[in-house]
């Protein structure tokens, strides 16, 4: 069944200007990208996004680091587009990911890790809706 996903190309990738090499193979893989915009995120934005890790160690600088630069918010559509988006970007270690993933091949380090995806369709819904509004994605 055709599900949705939230998408970001994280600071560091646009920072670095992969986002083009990203976008294309998102197309590549065959996702339909239904709705894109570049944010520029304040830290409280970051902090709404992020808040189910309030209370994680790192909270405070992952917050710093998504809202240091613009990134690129994406809705993406394909069956099963939760998991097969999480599948290509890879590991949230780049350490960890395997060949051929996004993560592995773009991001820096655990933090700056390229990219983001939903973790699960109600998630996804939530996460669209932060970015989003409903005449946006027709
Ligand atoms: P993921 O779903 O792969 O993005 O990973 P998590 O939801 O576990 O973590 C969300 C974000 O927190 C990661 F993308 C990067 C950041 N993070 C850290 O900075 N340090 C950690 O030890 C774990 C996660």
């Amino acid at each position: 069944m055709t599900e949705r996903t939230l998408a970001i190309i994280k600071p560091d990738a646009v920072a670095r200007g992969v986002s083009g090499k990203i976008i294309a193979r998102i197309e590549a893989e065959g996702f339909a990208i239904r709705a894109m915009r570049r944010v520029a995120l304040s830290k409280k934005d970051a902090e709404g996004f992020y808040a189910v890790h309030r209370e994680r160690p790192f909270f405070g600088s992952l917050t710093a680091f998504m809202s240091s630069g613009p990134a690129i918010a994406l809705v993406l559509e394909a069956p099963e587009a939760v998991k097969k988006w999480r599948q290509l970007m890879g590991a949230t270690d780049p350490a960890k990911a395997d060949p051929g993933t996004l993560r592995k091949e773009f991001a820096e380090s655990i933090e700056r890790n390229a990219t983001h995806g939903s973790d699960a369709p109600e998630t996804a819904a939530y996460e669209i809706g932060y970015f989003f509004a409903g005449m946006e994605l027709n």
